[in-house]
Formats: C-alpha cells, sequence, structure tokens
C-alpha cells in the first residue's frame, strides 16, 4: 500500500485550532478511537501554554469515550452535532461550555452539504480495509462517512485490525444528490441495496493511516427489569390487537427502535411474543436483543445505521458472518433514517421519552426543560413519518419523585400531531383519531402510576373546557414542586 503509515499523535497534528473535524461512526460503532485522544494532548498542550485550542464535530450520532469524553475533559470541543450520550460532554454543555446542535440524525449529512455548519477540514474514518484507488471499507457504524469523507480537505484513515476485515460487504454506501437534481431513495423493503459496499474517496486526499487494534467503546444495557419487562409486553400486545383488527397486515412491518435499556427490553419482549409474527427491521440502531433474534428466526432482516451491541456480540457477528451477511445491511444516517424511506415502508416506531404531556406531546431529551439529557437522536424522523409511531418509558422515575406523564411537557421534541401511541408499564394509551381532551383521559387512566393519577384528574378538572385545556399559570407546577420539595407527588394545585 502506498499510502504512509503515521502515528495518532501525527495524524492530530493536522488538526488545528478553529478547524472542523468529521468522524466516521454512529454510537461508539465504527467511531475513531485513536487520534482523537492525541487531538486531546494537543489541546491540553496548548491551554497550558495559554493558547486557545477547540474545534468543531461533527459525527452520525453518539461516539465512544475516546471521542467525546477525552475531548470534552480537555475542553477541546467547541461546537458539536448531533446526539451524543457522553456524560462529561452532557455536563459541559449543561455548564454551557460547548455548543451542542441536536439535530434529527437524518438531517446531519445534508446540513453539512448544504453548507449550514461550515466546512469539514479534517474526516478521520474507522476502516477495516482500504484500497490504492481509494475504497474505504467500513467498520460497525456508517453514520456520514461518505459526505464527511467527500467534503474532508484531508482524511485520516484509523485502519482497525480488531476484526479484521470480517465487517466487508455489510454496508450500503449510498448518498443522494441535492435539490433540486434529487430523485427518490430506491429502497423499497428493508433488505434492498442500492449503493456500493464501500466508500470512494479521492486516494490523493488520504494523508496517512494509522494503525489500530482497538474494540468498539459498546456501552453494556442492564438486564431488562420488571419495569422494562412490563413496558416490552404492553408494546407487544399492542402490536398484536393492532395485527388481530387487521390495521397491521399479517406480514407485519417493519421496526424502527431507539437506543437504550428500554428500547433493549422491547424489542427482547417482542421476539418472545408467539403472537408477533417473524419482522423485519429499518432501523438506526441494531442493539444484542435483535442480533439474538435474528439468530433464532424471529427477526428476518436488520436494515441499520449500525451495531450498536455489545463487544462479545459484535465477535459472535463477525465469527458468523456467513450467516449474517445476508441478514444485515449497514446504511448512511440519511438513508437509515430517511423519512421519505420511514413513510413508505410504513414503519411502526418505538422510541422513548423522558416525559410526555397529557395531551401526548413527548420531552426526549431535557431533563426538567433545560438540562439536555442526550440528545433527540432519530426519533423526529421516525415519529414524524412512521405507519404508527410508539413511545415508551417507565411512568415514573427516581424512585417515584418523577411521574414521567405530566400536564404539559418542559420541553417538546415529538408534538401531539405526531405520537400515534403512549405506552408505559401501567399500560397503553391508544391516541390515534383522537381529540386532545380524549387524549388526556385515555392517557391518565392507562399509563399514569396511581400516586400520580388523581394530581392529573386535579389539574383537568382546574384546566376546565376548551379544545387543549389548560391552566398556564400551573402547567408546569408539578415540575416546579420537583424542584422545590424533590417530589412531585407534593404538587398541591391551590399553592398555583
Ligand atoms: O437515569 O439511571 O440515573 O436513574 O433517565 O432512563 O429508564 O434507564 O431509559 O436508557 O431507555 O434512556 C430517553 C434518556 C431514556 C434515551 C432516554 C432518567 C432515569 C435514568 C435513563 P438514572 P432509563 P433509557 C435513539 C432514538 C432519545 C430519544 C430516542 C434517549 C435515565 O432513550 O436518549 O429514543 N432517547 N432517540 O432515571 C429526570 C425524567 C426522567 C429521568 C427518565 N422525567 N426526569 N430523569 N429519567 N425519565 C437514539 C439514536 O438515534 C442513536
Amino acid at each position: 500500500m502506498s499510502y504512509r503509515i503515521i502515528s495518532a499523535a501525527e495524524a492530530a497534528s493536522y488538526v488545528k485550532h478553529g478547524m472542523n473535524i468529521g468522524l466516521s461512526g454512529f454510537t461508539p460503532a465504527g467511531a475513531p478511537k485513536a487520534v482523537t485522544p492525541e487531538i486531546a494532548r494537543i489541546a491540553e498542550a496548548e491551554h497550558a501554554a495559554g493558547r486557545p485550542y477547540q474545534i468543531g464535530i461533527f459525527t452520525g450520532a453518539s461516539t465512544g469515550d475516546s471521542t467525546d469524553g477525552i475531548l470534552s475533559r480537555a475542553k477541546a470541543i467547541r461546537y458539536r452535532a448531533p446526539y451524543t450520550t457522553n456524560k462529561d460532554f452532557r455536563t459541559a454543555v449543561n455548564n454551557g461550555e460547548i455548543a451542542y446542535n441536536d439535530i434529527h440524525l437524518s438531517q446531519m449529512a445534508q446540513e453539512l452539504r448544504y453548507g449550514f455548519m461550515g466546512k469539514v477540514d479534517v474526516a478521520i474514518i474507522e476502516a477495516c480495509d482500504v484500497s490504492e484507488d481509494g475504497k474505504i471499507w467500513l467498520t460497525a457504524g456508517v453514520g456520514i462517512s461518505p459526505t464527511v469523507c467527500r467534503m474532508a480537505d484531508k482524511i485520516i484513515v484509523e485502519l482497525n485490525s480488531q476484526y479484521g476485515k470480517a465487517p466487508k460487504g455489510l454496508h450500503d454506501v449510498y448518498e443522494p444528490a441535492d435539490p433540486p437534481c434529487r430523485r427518490e431513495i430506491p429502497v423499497y423493503s428493508p433488505s434492498d441495496r442500492i449503493g456500493k459496499e464501500y466508500v470512494q474517496v479521492d486516494p490523493q486526499k488520504i494523508v496517512g493511516i494509522v494503525e489500530v487494534c482497538k474494540p468498539d467503546e459498546a456501552r453494556a444495557f442492564t438486564a431488562p427489569d420488571e419495569i422494562s419487562e412490563r413496558i416490552g409486553h404492553n408494546v407487544a400486545q399492542f402490536l398484536i390487537g393492532d395485527m388481530k383488527r387487521g390495521i397491521i397486515p399479517s406480514t407485519f412491518l417493519p421496526l424502527q427502535s431507539g437506543v437504550g435499556n428500554v428500547a433493549n427490553a422491547v424489542l427482547k419482549a417482542l421476539g418472545e411474543d408467539p403472537g408477533v409474527p417473524a419482522f423485519q427491521m429499518y432501523t438506526e440502531v441494531i442493539q444484542d436483543s435483535v442480533i439474538a433474534l435474528i439468530r433464532e428466526g424471529h427477526c428476518k432482516f436488520g436494515s441499520t445505521c449500525s451495531l450498536s451491541v455489545s463487544n462479545e456480540c459484535l465477535q459472535s457477528i463477525y465469527d458468523d458472518i456467513a450467516f449474517f451477511k445476508d441478514k444485515l445491511v449497514l446504511r448512511p444516517s440519511e438513508i437509515s433514517n430517511s423519512p421519505e424511506v420511514a413513510r413508505r415502508l410504513g414503519l411502526i416506531s418505538m422510541n422513548t421519552a423522558l416525559e410526555a404531556d397529557i395531551y401526548g406531546n413527548v420531552n426526549s431529551t431535557h431533563v426538567s426543560g433545560t438540562k439536555m439529557m442526550n440528545g433527540i437522536g432519530g426519533s423526529g424522523d421516525f415519529t414524524r413519518n412512521a405507519y404508527i409511531s410508539i413511545f415508551s418509558c417507565p411512568s415514573t422515575a427516581k424512585g417515584g419523585c418523577i411521574s414521567a406523564i405530566v400536564p404539559m411537557v418542559s420541553h417538546v421534541d415529538h408534538n401531539e400531531h405526531s405520537v400515534n401511541v403512549l405506552i408505559t408499564e401501567q399500560g397503553i394509551a391508544d391516541l390515534r383519531g383522537k381529540s386532545p381532551v380524549e387524549r388526556s383521559k385515555e392517557i391518565i387512566e392507562n399509563c399514569v402510576h396511581p400516586d400520580y393519577k388523581q394530581i392529573l384528574w386535579d389539574y383537568v378538572k382546574m384546566a376546565g373546557k376548551g379544545q387543549t385545556p389548560h391552566c398556564i399559570h400551573a402547567a408546569l407546577g408539578m415540575h416546579e414542586t420537583l424542584a422545590k420539595k424533590g417530589d412531585m407527588r407534593l404538587t398541591n394545585w391551590a399553592e398555583f
């Protein structure tokens, strides 16, 4: 290979203060792991010398600690988009130290191409192979790699030998043209392949290859607890009910699912329920539970942007790659999350709420309205365009001190016009075809924890009549009670 093999430190030296870097990967899957810690070292040295050093980060979704964690702690990030899950990044954002642009994941690549976020100076791309003529074969996540490779002045390849060349052939790389020349994305079934197995770049832009042998920095999921198992069971019962009524065809519809413990438990429950037929997935992340379902035949095909699985699970996929190759495809985020494709395929979307209100508005991102949790991720891409959009969450958080159902959400990510179904461990609220007042009855009756039911009925009574009844001065009263007394159960509407 005629590319120069360079150290991670040399690669990092191409990234100067004020530049923007574009990264491969989607969740820790396929994100760079070697060069970003060296960028953090440069930042620390520059700061120690009294000089400024901060960069912008463009990526597919969250990354691993080697990027968001280490760079946040080194105070090296000026700007970042989109979704992330890192605790230190979250702290820095909530301290006002980082400009975080939490956009829909499907829009990230195109907003870069449209010029909304500035230049991509250096792309850092994890690969399992690279050819002389500029073909880059990615690893466990695609994200925005094709776009940042095309836009960047320089490309650094982290050639990760951890899994050898096993990921080769899993990818389907396709980048749409921009308006007014864009055509339809020709995915008519989750398993359709429309692009190339690699990212084609101009080989002149590859300034060096950094040799790496590191696993993904996957997050461990806790085993489903009783609450998430009940949520999963309720989701399965809801879908079976809709199939019996003929709303969902007996062949079923492709499923999308977000990340997190609840999402993992829901998928597990769907696979275990004999009433749910074998299904396909058209989604952004595939977690451990889905890989088990593919092995068992409950999931027939998985189209995803990343294999966001534990390291053991990833190794087991690559060990059995002949089995998985025709059952999985990895796509760029603007294809995996495409609103056009979601609407065409008729996805059943399943995402997670932090809180929902009695009319069906959902907050997935901001704790008590101001503190960023993770971000919207792909939940908005799918919710707005799904055949049926479902949100689930436990009915309470923090030992019961917080009700997930409140009179008015403290931040809106998904509004009442897009949310079809709300599910907690308490039950199912089917909001389809209902007016706001009808929705509020359905939600309070079926989804609210018993500790909070009367508080919410009292709010509804106080709000009186109207299209969407509210007491505006008291609508965030449960949040205010939490802030003052540490427990929403102590809400006394007479105080508002
Ligand atoms: O915190 O563990 O410290 O107690 O939030 O909650 O119940 O473990 O659920 O892991 O599924 O995460 C919405 C954050 C849920 C996630 C969110 C606290 C709760 C706990 C986690 P502790 P759980 P999960 C996919 C598509 C974004 C939207 C989406 C998420 C912690 O699923 O980021 O689905 N989703 N995107 O105690 C204060 C409340 C709370 C609360 C829960 N009302 N107030 N804290 N918590 N409700 C993403 C991609 O596109 C890649």
